[in-house]
């Protein structure tokens, strides 16, 4: 048999894990092959949600849960783990300004990021959820400096999976079709999402689309703003969607993307002169457990104006933590 894999999750009474934990107990994340032993985080006046949540996973009989830690200590969480899903994060609370907001989950991020440092498999790799989500990815990375900081990623892949959907539609093409888009820069509504690349069928979608208003005006608000648009709707924010873009990102990069290009936050090796270190996002294929930034693609006026939005936002953002990183 398989040894298990051990994933923590923190956040685990949040409503994200609530979709997540069941999915990765269920094979989603590694495969109906591979057992998995759940390392939960939250805070300690959530302990008693989270033994709810493990009270009905118990009861969905996983053939391959393979044990479940419940825990408000973040080295006991991430003891030995090979994957983290760092769900966890303080929300903005009313009258809340951007400054605290980032200082508070600054100050959450540099403690996981140094109980990974400490306790967590080498090999661990890391995907943070939590907003600011690429912020967060830094310091978590900047505070373990033992690890590689390439295992530090963060979640623009709910981004890209809205704009496949939002292109499928306008085009009028089975989402399976589509191949090659690139979501770059901030989990944020500046993320410009790419479809010069993008092909369904290997044909073109810029061409069949052939709207460039389209694209400026709708395409990028609609996916910009889409957890806006779904907060309205539903009245809170989304969570299966956020838990499955979590699933799909660890998954590729575990087990591969086969060529397919997926978006990945992962920090910039000074390619398409992001400064290096800075959590960006980017297209990228897996193979054998590792990403690899796509390379060489050109930017147009139009690419070159929002790239730099994004990237001035997440340069400010670490401006904004650099004094708590020190
Ligand atoms: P919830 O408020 O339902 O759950 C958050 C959980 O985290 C709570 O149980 C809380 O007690 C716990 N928590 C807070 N601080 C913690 C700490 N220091 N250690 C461990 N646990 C801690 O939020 P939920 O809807 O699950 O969303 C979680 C995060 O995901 C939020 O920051 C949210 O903004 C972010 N999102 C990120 C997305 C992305 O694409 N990157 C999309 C979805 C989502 O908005």
């Amino acid at each position: 048999a398989k040894t298990p894999v051990r994933v923590a999750v923190t956040g685990a009474a949040g409503q994200i894990a609530y979709s997540l934990l069941f999915r990765i107990a269920n094979g989603d994340l590694l495969g109906k092959d591979t057992p998995v032993i759940l390392q939960l985080l939250d805070l300690p006046q959530a302990l008693n949600a989270v033994n709810g949540v493990v009270m009905e996973i118990d009861d969905c009989a996983f053939p391959l849960l393979a044990g479940v830690v419940i825990t408000d200590d973040p080295e006991v969480a991430f003891k030995d783990a090979d994957i983290a899903i760092l769900v966890g994060a303080r929300p903005r609370s009313k009258g809340m300004e951007r400054a605290d907001l980032l200082a508070a989950n600054a100050a959450i991020f540099k403690v996981q990021g140094a109980a990974l440092n400490k306790a967590a498999s080498r090999d661990v790799k890391v995907l943070v959820v939590g907003n600011p989500a690429n912020t967060n990815a830094y310091i978590a990375m900047k505070s373990a400096p033992d690890l590689p900081a390439k295992n530090f990623t963060a979640m623009l892949r709910l981004d890209h999976n809205r704009a496949l959907s939002q292109l499928a539609a306008k085009a009028g093409v089975a989402v399976s079709s589509l191949e090659k888009l690139a979501v770059w820069g901030n989990h944020s509504p500046t993320m410009y999402a790419d479809y010069r690349a993008t092909t369904a069928n290997g044909e073109s979608i810029k061409a069949k689309i052939n709207d460039e208003a389209w694209n400026r005006d709708t395409f990028l608000p609609t996916v910009g703003k889409r957890g806006a648009a779904i907060i309205e709707a539903r009245g809170l924010s989304s969570a299966a969607s956020a838990a499955n873009a979590a699933i799909d990102h660890v998954r590729d990069w575990v087990l591969g993307t086969n060529g397919g290009w997926v978006s990945m936050g992962v920090p910039s090796d000074g390619s398409y002169g992001v400064p290096e270190g800075i959590i960006f996002g980017v297209p990228a294929t897996c193979e054998n457990g590792e990403y690899t930034v796509v390379k060489g693609i050109e930017l147009d006026e139009f690419s070159k104006e929002r790239f730099k939005i994004t990237l001035d936002e997440l340069l400010s953002e670490a401006e904004g933590v650099a004094d708590l990183l020190k």
